[in-house]
Order: structure tokens, then C-alpha cells, then sequence
């Protein structure tokens, strides 16, 4: 590790070690800079989402590397959607001397990694995962995403009085841990609710073709389906539903809140609900400089998960500047202490579990966009 403990912000080669400043909040000031690993999917079935997260991100950090008394070097690494691609990308940052880092994309993933860090005291803040269980895996993880359960009872809810459900079909993959566990959610939401469940439909994470399950579904006489899926499923599973003559709503997880969904699956997109953790439609001044600024950059909007590394950015600054410090025990620290912080996603807290409170939304999909669903 000869080298690593350099903190001159020249060469970035800098480590979380000795990375205290003066001052506090706006008035900190750190020499060298403070460096934050992000692993996302870049590669494999996650790509349209941690190409996303690192839009969000590199937004976040030309702006915060703008302002005066702290600096960011972000290292982007991929995942490959892959758990032990991701626990290599989380051990170089765990020797390398980074101060915090991000990711990675998928909860599959997360609790395969996630241990690496805790072990070694490096404190990780996950910006898309919302399987259960997360953050319960240590001290130093956090997320500043809403977790299926946060986001689905109220999506159930406002579906079933807007559409009066009675009866549904639930289907999921189920060798995945978050649609597993969004699976979960669904199913204790709709008992809730008093929604009948006709029939429950289990496939794999990579399946593409659902066209025999979507003919047993149809037979039910559904009032709507209800799906907890990755992108890569949704996107056909919608097409064979509509291409099958299942024009009742679907009710998606997490997995849907992906633009790809309605290019992908054009018209069968539409009416599709799903709840969410960013309101794209908020006029809050955070959300409008956002949405200001990717365009201007990009040349397109964010979407859900764009916003959440966005703000995951926003969250480590001010975490940073609480204690003035990147040293990694002073960064998890503050994290604990992270409240009522104006974001794009809304106010948002950190609770007890380490995880984020903010509102939700709940959005349908009209003319090819998420719009709200009231
Ligand atoms: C998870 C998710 C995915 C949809 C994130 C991209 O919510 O894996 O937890």
C-alpha cells in the first residue's frame, strides 16, 4: 500500500485517513481530496439503471466540486450486475483508503458486498437498493432509497381506490432478493387491503418470455396484475400482456421506475402504475435545479434513480462537512445524524435503521411518461 496515505489531492491517490478539517458545514475546509467509490452497474441486466446513477452522481459532484472547502475525487467502478464482481470492486475501495462508498445497484448484489465494508469500518450509502434488510446488515450501511415497503402499501392503496381492486394476480421472480422481497411486501399489502390474491405466478430473473404464465393470469379474470421484476423481465413481460389481450392495469415494484420501459415497450406501457421515491413532476427548488442542470448536461431528463445518486451525492457532502472530516468514523457518524436535508427526493431523513424518510409518489403511465396518479 506504499503511496496510499498521500493526502495531496495531486496524484488521486488520496486516503480517508487524516482527511480533518476546520470549520463546519458551509465554513469547512478539508485539505486534499475526500474519495468516494461508487460501485454501480455499468454492465449486464442492471446497466440502464447504473447508467443512470453515474449521470446523477458526476452531476452532483461538478456541482459540489464548484462550491469552496471540500473537494471529491469519485471513482466509478462497475458491478457488472454481478455479486462477486462487486465484493472485488468493494474490497479495492475498502484498501484503497476511500472514504465512503456507493452502491451498488442492485440489493442482490448489496448483501453480497456489503459485509466487505462493514468488516472493515468503511461506511457505504446505497442509492437504488429497497429490498428489506439492507441497512439491517450493519452499522455503517445506509440508503437514502425508499424500500418496497415504504413505497408499495400506498401504491396498492392508491391503485385499489382509484381502480377499485378486488382481485389480482401476483407474479415475481423469485431468485432475486429484491423481487423477492418486494414479493413479499406485495403480498401482506394486498392482505391488508383486503385484495384477493387469485393466483401467485413465479419465474426467473432472466426470463424473457411469459407468455404461458400471462395465459394462466388471463383466466383468473384479474382486476390487475401485480409484478415484482427487474427491467429486464418488465419490459417483455408488459409487451406479451398486452400482445395477449391483458389490458387490466399492472401494478409494478421498484423495477419499473426505468424510462427503458416505456421505449421499450412503447404502447403496452401505458397504465401501468408503480409508486416511487422521486416526483419528477415537484416543483420544489432542489427538484427544478436538478432537472435544470441534467438536462442541460445530458441532453434529457433524469429519471428516479438519476435523482437518488444525485442526491446520495448531497447526503456524503453534508455528511462530510458535519464533522468536517472523511475519515471514515467521523463520515458514518454524521450520516446518523443526517435530518429534514431539502433534496431533489424532498426533505429527507435518515431514521434509527439507517434508512431514508421522504415522501412517495405514486405515478401511472400516461402518453409514454410517469405521471401522477391522483
Ligand atoms: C433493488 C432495486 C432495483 C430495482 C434497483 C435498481 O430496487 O435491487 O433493490
Amino acid at each position: 500500500l506504499a503511496g496510499c496515505s498521500a493526502n495531496d489531492g495531486g496524484d488521486g491517490g488520496t486516503s480517508a485517513e487524516g482527511l480533518k478539517g476546520t470549520g463546519s458545514g458551509d465554513s469547512c475546509v478539508i485539505e486534499g481530496t475526500v474519495p468516494v467509490g461508487a460501485a454501480l452497474s455499468l454492465t449486464g441486466g442492471a446497466a440502464s439503471y447504473g447508467e443512470s446513477q453515474q449521470k446523477g452522481l458526476e452531476l452532483a459532484l461538478a456541482d459540489l466540486n464548484a462550491k469552496d472547502g471540500v473537494k471529491y475525487d469519485l471513482k466509478v467502478e462497475d458491478d457488472g450486475s454481478d455479486p462477486r464482481q462487486a465484493i472485488s470492486v468493494f474490497e479495492t475501495f475498502v484498501g484503497n483508503g476511500t472514504s465512503l462508498i456507493i452502491g451498488p445497484t442492485l440489493s442482490n448484489t448489496a448483501f453480497q458486498a456489503q459485509p466487505v465494508a462493514q468488516e472493515a469500518g468503511v461506511p457505504v450509502l446505497a442509492i437504488s437498493n429497497t429490498a428489506t434488510g439492507i441497512t439491517a446488515q450493519g452499522d455503517f450501511i445506509f440508503r437514502d432509497s425508499l424500500t418496497e415497503a415504504q413505497v408499495i402499501p400506498q401504491t396498492i392503496q392508491a391503485a385499489s381506490e382509484k381502480l377499485g381492486l378486488k382481485k389480482v394476480v401476483v407474479m415475481y421472480s423469485n431468485d432475486d432478493a429484491f423481487t423477492e422481497s418486494g414479493f413479499e411486501v406485495m403480498e401482506s399489502a394486498l392482505k391488508d387491503q383486503g385484495i384477493e390474491v387469485l393466483d401467485t405466478l413465479k419465474f426467473s430473473v432472466k426470463d424473457t418470455d411469459f407468455r404461458s404464465l400471462l395465459t394462466a393470469a388471463k383466466e383468473k379474470n384479474p382486476d390487475a396484475i401485480v409484478v415484482s421484476a427487474l427491467i429486464e423481465a418488465a419490459i417483455p413481460l408488459v409487451t406479451q400482456a398486452r400482445e395477449l389481450g391483458i389490458n387490466e392495469p399492472i401494478i409494478g415494484g421498484n423495477g419499473f421506475n426505468n424510462p427503458a420501459l416505456m421505449k421499450d415497450a412503447g404502447q403496452a406501457a401505458e397504465d401501468v402504475i408503480v409508486g416511487a421515491a422521486w416526483n419528477s413532476a415537484s416543483d420544489s427548488p432542489e427538484n427544478t435545479a436538478f432537472m435544470k442542470a441534467f438536462e442541460e448536461k445530458y441532453g434529457a431528463g433524469p429519471d428516479q434513480f438519476a435523482a437518488q445518486a444525485y442526491t446520495g451525492m448531497l447526503i456524503v457532502d453534508h455528511a462530510v462537512r458535519a464533522n468536517c472530516s472523511g475519515e471514515r468514523t467521523d463520515v458514518q457518524q454524521s450520516l446518523t445524524e443526517v435530518k429534514d436535508l431539502a433534496t431533489p427526493l424532498g426533505s429527507i431523513s435518515i431514521n434509527k435503521d439507517r434508512d431514508a424518510e421522504h415522501p412517495a409518489v405514486v405515478q401511472i403511465v400516461k402518453d409514454g411518461k410517469f405521471t401522477v396518479l391522483n
